[in-house]
């Protein structure tokens, strides 16, 4: 069942906020990630503001973006992931459990070959929250991405829309500036002619030809939608990394799977899935009782998560689907926080003080 929410307030609107415009401009923001791969199909047009009455700004690719609508605060849940972590083990340069690449799933927060653990990559929570136009993501890691020292980590969010098990959106971004949303360094890419996961979705099939993610459709505001994916540092503790992006980016699913990703190695939306580019052999493993793999080799510096259902609750066979407890798909699902208290509501009353999933009151 589709589940519907609040439409954001009309004051969330921003109309061409010159400080933004000039600060997507400023040096020293994130530094946007280099993927080896060239865009194959992002316009070559920039994106532009257009004044009614006024001519439109001359396209062109060094033109600033300008932006109609950024993202607003959140505060609800739909449906969050808890994940492995190595807070424990990774001092031991091990991974407790939660790697399957039968499964194209990783908990390798650790550097190739001498496992030095990174806890800014190890994801431990993400949260998915729908408030039309917008999904929110948030991202919980054992250690902030400011612990990243020369390394240049993406945070991101991967969809499968038709919930065949290959992923049809990969969204992330490099670390931003601060915790006021940006589109600087964020990608969002699609995988136009339907191969990622080459034979087998999720299933290992390396050597493969696949060509993974092809396709960016957005890149730091240049897109058919400037306002398509934004990025900031979660504000007052609610997540480290927080994502915004357009649902109509997407095809506005009702229903979808999603799982979260840090990346700081291989970067390479067009290798996915990893599993499909790098045999077993070549991977390596985080685990220790993996005696003839173990450690990690070309698949590195990376963390992901199971995948989990939006609009509709997952019977547990659908492709890479978390193992987990979940709240029902009706309830109490819209929580706001006034004045240190948190109030939610639903569709039928609710208790107050509820937490977010909790069946309403009858
Ligand atoms: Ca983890
Ligand atoms: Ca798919
Ligand atoms: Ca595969
Ligand atoms: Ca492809």
């Amino acid at each position: 069942m589709r589940l519907h929410f609040k439409r954001a307030p009309l004051a969330s609107v921003v109309y061409l906020l010159l400080a933004l415009t000039l600060a997507c401009a400023l040096p020293g923001g994130a530094a946007p990630s280099q993927p080896t791969v060239p865009p194959a199909t992002l316009p070559a047009t920039a994106a532009t503001g257009v004044t009614p009455g006024e001519p439109a700004l001359e396209a062109s690719p060094t033109a600033p973006v300008v932006h109609i609508l950024a993202p607003a605060e959140f505060y609800g849940l739909d449906r969050y992931i808890n994940d492995t972590v190595c807070e424990v083990t990774g001092a031991q340069g091990r991974a407790p459990g939660g790697d399957q690449i039968s499964l194209n799933r990783y908990e390798r927060p650790f550097q190739a070959s001498t496992m030095q653990y990174l806890p800014f990559l190890d994801i431990k929570r993400a949260e998915l929250n729908h408030e039309a136009p917008w999904i929110y993501i948030a991202l919980w890691l054992i250690a902030p991405p400011s612990e990243r020292g020369e390394m240049q980590p993406l945070y991101g969010v991967e969809f499968d829309t038709d919930i065949d098990g290959r992923g049809d959106f990969l969204v992330w971004g490099s670390v931003p500036p601060s915790s006021v949303w940006t589109t600087d360094g964020v990608q969002v890419w699609k995988d136009a002619n339907d191969d990622v996961g080459a034979t087998n979705p999720l299933a290992p099939d390396a050597p493969a030809a696949s060509s993974g993610y092809e396709t960016t459709i957005f890149s730091a505001g240049r897109g058919d939608d400037p306002d398509g994916a934004w990025i900031r540092l979660g504000p007052g503790g609610a997540g480290d990394i927080q994502l915004a992006i357009k649902e109509s980016l997407l095809g506005s699913p009702p229903t979808f799977m999603w799982n979260a990703w840090t990346d700081a190695g291989l970067q390479q939306a067009g290798w996915f899935d990893y599993n499909d580019h790098f045999t077993s052999a070549e991977a390596g493993s985080p685990l220790v009782e993996m005696k003839d793999l173990y450690p990690i080799k070309a698949i590195f510096a990376l963390d992901n998560t199971c995948r989990e259902a939006f609009g509709f609750t997952p019977g547990g066979t659908e492709p890479g689907v978390c193992q987990q407890a979940r709240p029902p798909a009706t309830g109490c699902l819209h929580c706001v926080i006034l004045a240190a208290t948190k109030v939610c509501t639903c569709l039928v009353p609710c208790q107050a003080g509820a937490n977010p999933g909790t069946p309403c009151s009858p």
